[in-house]
């Protein structure tokens, strides 16, 4: 058995010797271009080019075909440099990547640390241009389906849990539903050159949004009796689906989801909606889970910055909460609560399925070529954004279903 150590460069060759998308085997000429001659993978999955490649935690059982096991540790983009070490074992042979150096091009994209004595770069906490007269409407009840704690604590707080709302099977179910999306995101980020687009990167987290577009059965989860329920109790007796999507946040990401309102991204009037942010994994602090600043909701949407990772705005670490929550569990929160995902420290997937409500009715404004506020767009696009709530009877989903009860 002998051992070879290299420093390899990664770029788009290295990276389509090492994890050829489609068929998921290297490529035996660029291998031997590299000095790695002989070398094939068969069968084994990897997430594809410039992503998250090769896992760490694939290391065992990554062998198919007795070929090749390859090894690597954390995350690596096309670009970056990795120390490689090769173990010869005669009819088979494993790399285990010892060592990465991101490349230029993530460093540039990276916010740059504060210098000693100067402080970070903070975001005021101040109304959004647009939040003109704010007023947080309480809810009284009566209530069909939350808690009149619950409810308190939406209006005191501006988030509350449903432990173990969804069962195994329905959560499962919410998973392989949403895999076709959630690739597609990912082929899309892979083909990007920084492998980023907005707030999602194949180093940090897919997001995949409309995912009721492409499944009945995500569509009718939006529709589930006990989120219609939640929006008849919350958002009022006509509500439509306003958007959902699937954030699966990547084992050892590089970013966080920064502190922001949901409205901060997207200026929606009515300025309050309701996010059901559904979790398919466990969310922990470690992974990532929720955290949000209770309280803030009630001063109604403030001003965000945009950064390369996503938009921010104040947030309040020392009164921040964490929202740790078991698989099928839900976090519901207002569009006005400012919230925040850490990085994903640990070696598996962070999922959440996210689904959002607003009134019917709900406009949306974005900037104008000058900045200032656009015209009102309507909310209603048949596809996406059905109703879920008509005079506070659940509909089934569908553009022009009529009013009755919602699936079992
Ligand atoms: O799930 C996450 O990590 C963050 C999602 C989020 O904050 C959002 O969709 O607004």
């Amino acid at each position: 058995m002998s051992h070879l150590e290299r420093t390899l460069v990664l770029d788009a060759d290295a990276i389509r010797a090492y994890s050829r998308r489609g068929n998921y085997h290297s490529d035996p000429e660029a291998a031997a271009a590299l000095g790695l001659p002989g070398l094939v993978a068969q069968g084994v999955h990897v997430a594809g080019p410039a992503y998250g490649a090769l896992v760490d935690a694939w290391g065992e059982g990554f062998v198919t075909g007795g070929e090749l096991d390859v090894r690597f540790v954390g995350l690596v983009l096309a670009g970056d440099t990795v120390v490689a070490r090769v173990e010869d074992r005669g009819d088979a042979a494993a790399i285990e990547v010892v060592d990465v150096t991101a490349g230029q091009h993530r460093r540039r994209r990276h916010r740059p640390p504060a210098r000693p004595g100067e402080p970070a770069v903070t975001v005021p906490r101040a109304p959004h241009p647009w939040n003109e007269s704010f007023t947080w409407a309480d809810h009284p009840g009566p209530f069909s389906t939350v808690t009149a704690a619950q409810a308190r604590q939406f209006d005191e707080l501006g988030f509350f849990v449903v432990e173990d709302a969804f069962d195994a099977a329905t959560v499962a179910a919410l998973d392989r539903e949403i895999a076709p999306g959630e690739a597609a995101v990912r082929s899309f980020l892979e083909r990007q050159e920084s492998g980023r687009f907005g707030v999602a990167g194949v180093d940090t987290q897919t997001v995949a949004p409309h995912l009721v577009t492409r499944s009945e059965v995500l569509a009718r989860f939006c529709a589930h009796p006990l989120l219609t329920g939640i929006c008849a109790d919350l958002v009022g007796p006509d509500v439509r689906l306003y958007w959902e999507q699937a954030v699966y946040k990547q084992p050892h990401g590089a970013e966080p989801v920064l502190w922001h309102q949901d409205n901060g991204y997207t200026f929606v009037e009515p300025q309050a909606y309701l996010t059901c942010w559904v979790a398919i994994t466990d969310a922990t602090p470690e992974n990532g889970c929720v955290e949000v600043v209770p309280g803030a909701h009630r001063d109604g949407t403030l001003v965000h910055r945009d950064t390369p990772i996503g938009f921010e705005c104040w947030g309040d670490e020392a009164a921040a909460v964490p929202v740790p929550v078991r698989a099928g569990s839900v976090v519901v929160f207002s569009s006005l609560t400012p919230h925040r995902t850490g990085r994903n420290r640990t070696d598996t997937v962070r999922k959440a399925y996210i689904v959002q409500y607003a009134p019917d009715g709900a406009v949306a404004y974005r900037p104008g070529p000058d900045g200032a506020r656009g015209p009102a767009e309507p909310q209603d696009d048949a596809r996406r954004q059905f109703p879920v709530l008509r005079a506070g009877v659940p509909c089934v989903p569908g553009p022009d279903a009529p009013a009755r009860p919602g699936p079992a």
